[in-house]
C-alpha cells in the first residue's frame, strides 16, 4: 500500500516537472500580448510593438482577449444546450404514456435535475456572457475588458464546473456509487440534505465554481463599464444592451455569493453534521428564503440582457430608434431593484404569515409595470416603422410575443389565491418556459444571427434561419401552450409518471396534451438541428461579406458602434498593412477616432 502510494507520488511529481518542463520551452509565451489585452492604461499594449497570436489550441488556450473570451463562453454555452436539450428530449419521450415505459423514476429525475441547472447555469448565464464578452468593449469604445486576465479565469471556472455537475452521469457507469444529483434545480431541503450521494456534493462544487464565475465576471463588467468608456460615450448615449449587462451584473454582484453561501450551508449539513437546514434544530424553509433571494433575481439576471438585444436589434430592422429610450433603462433599472423584493412569490404554499404574503404579492404585481413599459416601448417601436423580417427581427418579434404569455401568466401566478391553486403544477413550468425558452434562447438566437457577420466574415443560410425560426416558434408554443392547460387540469411537476383517479383528472386528456408537448418539443429540437447545421456549413461556406454592413443599416441611419468597429477593421485589412492595423492604428469612423484592431491571424 505504501508503495504504491510512493510510486503514485513519483510518477504524479515526474508529470509535474515534464509540464512545467512544456510550458517553459514553450515560444515566447511571456512575451504573448494578445490584442489590446493591456490597454487599460497605456492603450498599446506592452512589451514593445505587436505580438501575434499563437496559433491552434494553444491560443484558445491563452488567449485573454474578450472576442475570443467571448466565443469560448459561445461553444460552452451551446454544448450545455445541447446536453441539456437532450435530457429534456427523453424526459418528454418517457412522458408521452402514463407509465414507465423507458426509464425509472430515478433516472428521470436525475434528468430533470441535469436539464434545470443545465440550461439555467451552464447555458443561460454563460450565453449572455458570450455576447457581453465580445461585444461591450466594442459598443463602449473600449479596447478590452478591464481585466483581461481575470475575464480568462472567469471563463476558465466553468468547465470544471460543468464537469462537477455532470459527474454523477460519467460515474454512475463504473458503479463506485456516485450517482447523478436528483434534487431538481431548487434543490429543497431536507430532501437536497438527505440524499446519501456523493454525486450531489460534486454538483453543490460545481454549481459554486460557476458561481465565482459569474461574479468574477460581474465585476469585471461593472469596471469596464464605468472606467473603459470611449471619450465620446457618456451615461446618456450608453447603449441599451450596456445598460442592461450593468443592471445584469448589480444582481449577479448581491445574488451569486447568496447562493455560494447557501450552497456551503448545504455542503456543511451535508458533510459536517451541521443543522442548517434539518428539520429539528434548523429549518428547511430557511433554504427556501436563501435560495429565492438568489432564485428570483436569477431570472431577471437572465432575462434583462436578452431585453437589452431585442431593445438594440429591434430598431434595426423597424427604421426607428428605440422608442422611449430613457424609460427601458429607468424600466430596466426598476425591475433590478425590484427584483430583490419579491422572492417569497415562489414560497405562499410553505405556510407564511399571511399578511406577509400580501405585501409580497404586492411587489409582485408591481414588477409587471415597467415590464409591461419594455412591451409597450418594443410595439410602439416597430408602429408604422419599415419592418424587415430578417431572421433576427422574427426572432425579436417571437420574443415578445412569447413574453407577453410569459409575462401574463406571472401575473396570475404572483396574485396569492391563483398560486395557492396551481402553484406546483405544469402550469408554473408553462409560466417560466415561456420566459427562459421562449424570451432568453429566443433572443439569443436573434443576437447570433445579427452578428454572425462580424463573428465570422461570413453571412448565413436565410433560408435556414428562417425554417429555424418558425421550427422553434411553433414548437415552442405548442409545447409550453400544453403545459398551462396540463397544469389547468392539475398535472403536477416533476413526475415521471402519472395516473389518476378519472374522477379527479380526465386522464386521457392528460396523456393527449404531454403527446402533443412531446411533438412540440421535437420539433423545437429538429429547429436547433437546422440551426448547428446551418452555422456550421457558414462559418466555413458561407458567402463572405463584402461590405461591412450587411443589413443595410447605413440607410436609416442606424449603423451601430459594433458594426464601426467593423468597417474599421475591414478597411484595416483591405489597406494591406496587416502591422500598423495589428497594433492599434487609429482610423477614422464617424463619430470619433477609434482603434483598429484586427485578428492577425485570420
Ligand atoms: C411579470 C413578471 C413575472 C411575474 C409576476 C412572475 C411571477 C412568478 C411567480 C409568482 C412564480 C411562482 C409560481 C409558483 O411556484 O407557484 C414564478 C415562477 C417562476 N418564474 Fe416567474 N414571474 C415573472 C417573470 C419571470 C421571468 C422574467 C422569469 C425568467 C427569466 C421567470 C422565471 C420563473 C421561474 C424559473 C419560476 C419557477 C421556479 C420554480 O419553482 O422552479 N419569471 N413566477
Ligand atoms: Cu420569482
Amino acid at each position: 500500500m505504501a508503495g504504491e502510494q510512493l510510486a503514485l507520488t513519483v510518477l504524479m511529481g515526474v508529470l509535474l516537472v515534464a509540464v512545467a518542463g512544456f510550458l517553459a520551452r514553450m515560444e515566447d509565451w511571456r512575451s504573448y500580448t494578445p490584442l489590446g489585452g493591456a490597454s487599460t492604461i497605456s492603450g498599446s499594449g506592452y512589451g514593445g510593438g505587436h505580438a501575434e497570436k499563437p496559433a491552434g489550441i494553444v491560443r484558445w488556450f491563452t488567449t485573454v482577449d474578450h472576442k475570443d473570451i467571448g466565443i469560448l463562453y459561445g461553444i460552452y454555452a451551446l454544448i450545455a444546450f445541447f446536453w441539456g436539450g437532450a435530457a429534456v428530449l427523453l424526459m418528454r419521450a418517457e412522458l408521452a404514456a402514463p407509465g414507465f415505459d423507458i426509464m425509472q423514476a430515478q433516472f428521470y429525475n436525475s434528468l430533470l435535475t441535469s436539464h434545470g441547472i443545465t440550461m439555467l447555469f451552464l447555458f443561460g448565464t454563460p450565453i449572455i456572457a458570450a455576447f457581453s464578452n465580445y461585444f461591450i468593449p466594442l459598443l463602449i469604445g473600449a479596447d478590452d475588458m478591464a481585466f483581461p486576465r481575470i475575464n480568462a479565469i472567469a471563463f476558465w471556472l466553468l468547465p470544471p464546473g460543468a464537469i462537477l455537475i455532470w459527474a454523477g452521469f460519467f460515474t454512475a457507469p463504473l458503479g463506485i456509487g456516485i450517482d447523478p444529483a436528483q434534487t431538481s434545480w431548487t434543490m429543497y431541503t431536507p430532501l437536497s440534505a438527505e440524499q446519501a450521494n456523493a454525486g450531489v456534493d460534486l454538483m453543490l462544487l460545481g454549481l459554486h465554481l460557476t458561481g465565482v464565475s459569474a461574479t468574477m465576471g460581474a465585476i469585471n463588467f461593472i469596471a469596464t463599464i464605468f472606467t473603459e468608456r470611449g471619450d465620446d460615450v457618456n451615461w446618456a448615449n450608453l447603449d441599451i444592451f450596456s445598460w442592461t449587462i450593468l443592471t445584469q451584473s448589480a444582481l449577479i454582484l448581491f445574488a451569486f455569493p447568496l447562493l455560494g453561501s447557501a450552497l456551503i450551508m448545504l455542503l456543511l449539513d451535508r458533510n459536517f453534521a451541521t443543522t442548517f437546514f434539518a428539520v429539528e434544530g434548523g429549518s428547511p424553509i430557511l433554504w427556501q428564503h436563501l435560495f429565492w433571494f438568489f432564485g428570483h433575481p436569477e431570472v431577471y439576471i437572465l432575462v434583462l440582457p436578452p431585453m437589452g438585444l431585442v431593445s438594440w436589434i429591434l430598431p434595426k430592422f423597424s427604421g426607428r430608434k428605440l422608442f422611449g429610450f430613457k424609460f427601458v433603462v429607468y424600466s430596466t433599472l426598476a425591475i433590478g431593484v425590484l427584483s430583490f423584493g419579491v422572492w417569497a412569490h415562489h414560497m405562499f404554499s410553505t405556510g407564511i404569515d399571511p399578511r406577509i404574503r400580501a405585501s409580497f404579492m404586492a411587489v409582485s404585481l408591481a414588477i409587471a409595470i415597467p415590464s409591461a413599459v419594455k412591451t409597450f416601448n418594443w410595439i410602439t417601436t416597430m408602429w408604422n416603422g419599415k419592418l424587415r423580417l430578417t431572421a433576427p427581427m422574427l426572432f425579436c418579434i417571437g420574443f415578445i410575443s412569447n413574453f407577453v404569455i410569459g409575462g401574463i401568466t406571472g401575473v396570475f401566478l404572483a396574485a396569492v389565491p391563483v398560486d395557492l391553486i396551481l402553484h406546483d403544477t405544469y402550469y408554473v413550468v408553462g409560466h417560466f418556459h415561456y420566459v427562459v425558452m421562449g424570451m432568453i434562447a429566443f433572443a439569443g438566437m436573434g443576437a447570433l444571427y445579427y452578428w454572425f457577420p462580424i463573428v465570422t466574415g461570413r453571412m448565413y443560410q436565410r433560408k435556414l434561419a428562417k425554417i429555424h425560426f418558425w421550427l422553434s416558434m411553433i414548437g415552442t408554443n405548442i409545447t409550453f401552450f400544453a403545459f398551462l392547460v396540463l397544469g389547468y387540469l392539475g398535472m403536477p411537476r416533476r413526475y415521471a409518471t402519472y395516473q389518476f383517479d378519472g374522477a379527479i383528472a380526465p386522464l386521457a386528456q392528460v396523456t393527449t396534451l404531454h403527446q402533443i408537448s412531446t411533438v412540440g418539443a421535437f420539433l423545437i429540437g429538429i429547429g436547433q438541428l437546422v440551426w448547428a447545421w446551418n452555422m456550421v456549413q457558414s462559418w466555413y461556406e458561407g458567402p463572405e461579406v463584402e461590405d461591412a454592413d450587411p443589413w443595410n443599416l447605413k440607410d436609416d441611419g442606424m449603423f451601430g458602434r459594433e458594426f464601426q468597429w467593423f468597417e474599421a477593421q475591414k478597411l484595416a485589412a483591405d489597406g494591406g498593412d496587416d502591422e500598423v492595423a495589428a497594433d492599434g492604428g487609429e482610423v477614422k469612423t464617424d463619430g470619433g477616432h477609434r482603434k483598429a484592431v484586427r485578428r492577425v491571424d485570420e
